[in-house]
């Protein structure tokens, strides 16, 4: 049975990748940081099956314990600081856990068994202010907030230990994804979150910053099946990870008030709040790499996407439940 190692286990990502790799028949451990309150409901339903360890990005130490006592085949590093509007206010921070810590991960791994293959979160982010459209895993990067620098170093500390100790290290540049368990502060969930909300009348009005940037918005549950499609190949090398579509905020609010019969103007206020120092306009990927060498493509369309959110939030609500 392979072993797999999941940093960032309780986050969207590792929740889906968990029962992703229990369905391929991995061993699953995730490491979780110590928190006072626990936060494992996205786990829930998984929690039995799966292994969880205490360690954290920002103590080399204990990523060298936990590699020392487990023993895995594969590494799948998705913890970070990931929000980006955060990365202004907490920067060091950012840079200590995005970009540092996975340099103390992978060496960890040079260290314990440079046998292990590892696989990098990276982000479209990295291209921020783009050089061309749409965006490939040769475009240059420029990112636009202190969270894309640090992933951009993330990056290529990746490629710097697979082109110096021979590492099976890849990076996965991936273009946002979403679902029912996308964290509440991102834009997505934001709007499926208020949109439910508005519906059955217990919100009013939804604030909200710039309009009219553009993403290329996936499924998370089509992705992490790109992540370990890049682990099983022999040949360690970088994927983009996207849809090719690009919609705008706006889309994405008309589609989603939409859905529900209502109109986004009647509910949507603008606040300065949310509008950012530096923003990224445009992002769309060209994933025809992962097409060809993978065999991976996206299968939740956007208008899916979106009202798989919707449903999900009207359900959850409605139910008084706790956000997932
Ligand atoms: P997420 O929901 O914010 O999850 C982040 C995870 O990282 C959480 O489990 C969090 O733990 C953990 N974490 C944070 N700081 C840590 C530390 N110091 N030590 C150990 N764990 C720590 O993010 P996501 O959307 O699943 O994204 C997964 C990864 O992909 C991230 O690296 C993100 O930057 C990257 N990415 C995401 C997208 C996207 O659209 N979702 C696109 C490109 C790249 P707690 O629960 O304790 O906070
Ligand atoms: O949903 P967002 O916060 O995601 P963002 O900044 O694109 O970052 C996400 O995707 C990256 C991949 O490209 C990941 F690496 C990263 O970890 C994260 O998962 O914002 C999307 C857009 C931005 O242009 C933002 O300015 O929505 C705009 N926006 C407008 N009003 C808002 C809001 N974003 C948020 N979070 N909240 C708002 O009220």
């Amino acid at each position: 049975m392979p072993k797999a190692l999941i940093t960032g286990i309780t986050g969207q990502d590792g929740s889906y990748l968990a029962e992703f790799l229990l369905r391929q028949g991995y061993d699953v451990v995730g490491m979780v940081r110590r928190t006072s309150t626990i936060n494992f409901h996205r786990l829930m339903h998984i929690q039995d099956k799966i292994t969880l360890v205490n360690g954290d990005l920002l103590d080399q130490i204990s990523l060298i314990h936990i590699l020392e006592e487990h023993r895995h085949d594969e590494i799948y590093n998705l913890a970070a600081q990931s929000f980006v509007q955060t990365s202004w206010t907490q920067p060091v921070f950012t840079g200590e856990v995005t970009a540092l810590g996975v340099t103390r991960l992978l060496d960890a791994v040079r260290i314990v068994n440079p046998q292990i293959r590892f696989y990098q979160a990276s982000s479209s982010e990295m291209f921020g202010k783009v050089r061309e459209v749409p965006q490939k895993e040769t475009t240059p990067f420029y990112p636009r907030s202190p969270y894309g620098v640090a992933k951009v170093y993330g990056h290529w500390i990746t490629v710097n230990y697979r082109e110096s100790y021979n590492l099976h290290a890849v990076s996965g540049i991936l273009f946002n994804h979403e679902s029912p368990r996308r964290g509440l502060e991102f834009v997505t969930r934001k709007i499926t979150h208020h949109v439910a909300k508005i519906k059955l009348g217990l919100a009013h009005e939804l604030r909200l910053g710039n309009l009219d940037s553009r993403r290329d918005w996936g499924f998370a549950g089509d992705y992490v099946d790109a992540m370990w499609r890049m682990l099983q190949r022999d040949d360690p090398a970088d994927y983009v990870v996207a849809t090719g579509e690009t919609h705008s905020v706006q889309d994405f609010l008309e589609e989603a008030f939409g859905y529900v019969n209502l109109d986004w103007r009647d509910y949507v206020v603008q606040d300065p709040r949310f509008m950012r120092p530096a923003e990224v306009d445009l992002l769309v990927g060209d994933a025809s790499k992962a097409g060809r060498e993978l065999g991976w493509e996206p299968r939740v369309t956007f208008a899916e996407l979106v009202r798989m959110m919707v449903d999900a939030d009207t359900k959850m609500v409605e139910d008084g439940g706790t956000p997932m």
